[in-house]
């Protein structure tokens, strides 16, 4: 074998393995163009997230001494709720179980809460707005957790989440 076959055997080795890496990135162009299509079909798109929140139902409730106004609340099994919650004379809280009344705590959520919070801080003369979906059937006590005077462990209602 002369030097000069031997030059032209090395080449087209390299020529080959070139193609090789040449097939090999082009599957790999498209096993990304794949998994890039199959995530934009499988995951919610951000706009649709934005009509979903637009949809929700908004439900006013004041706070006063010592009641919140409607005391009961019903929604809708699956329905994206905003409590709009006005405290009109006083600053008052907003505490609500997270799950049903008497399910204890299996870890399963009842409410499911865009920002979830122990006690909601309502100032007088503002409104917040508490969203969350009704995930699960079920009776939720809510109460003031922010201490507005003598009638304050009284100052409760209830939300209920119809099937
Ligand atoms: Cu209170």
């Amino acid at each position: 074998m002369n030097l000069l076959k031997m030059l032209s055997i090395l080449g087209s080795l390299q020529q080959s393995g070139r193609s090789t890496k040449k097939f090999l990135s082009g599957t790999l162009l498209l096993a990304l163009a794949a998994i890039v299509l199959w995530s934009a079909l499988s995951f919610p798109h951000p706009s649709a997230a934005l009509a979903q929140n637009d949809s929700a139902q908004v439900i006013e409730v004041t706070a006063k001494k010592y009641e919140y106004s409607p005391a009961t609340i019903h929604v809708k099994s699956g329905a994206k709720i905003q409590l709009k919650i006005t405290a009109t004379d006083h600053d008052h809280g907003f505490s609500i179980a997270t799950a049903p009344d008497g399910a204890g705590s299996n870890g399963s959520v009842g409410l499911e809460f865009t920002s979830p919070q122990m006690c909601w801080q309502l100032k007088q003369g503002e409104t917040t707005t508490i969203e969350f979906v009704a995930q699960t059937p079920g009776t939720y006590s809510f109460k003031c957790c922010h201490v507005c005077g003598l009638g304050h462990r009284g100052m409760k209602g209830q939300l209920v989440v119809d099937p």
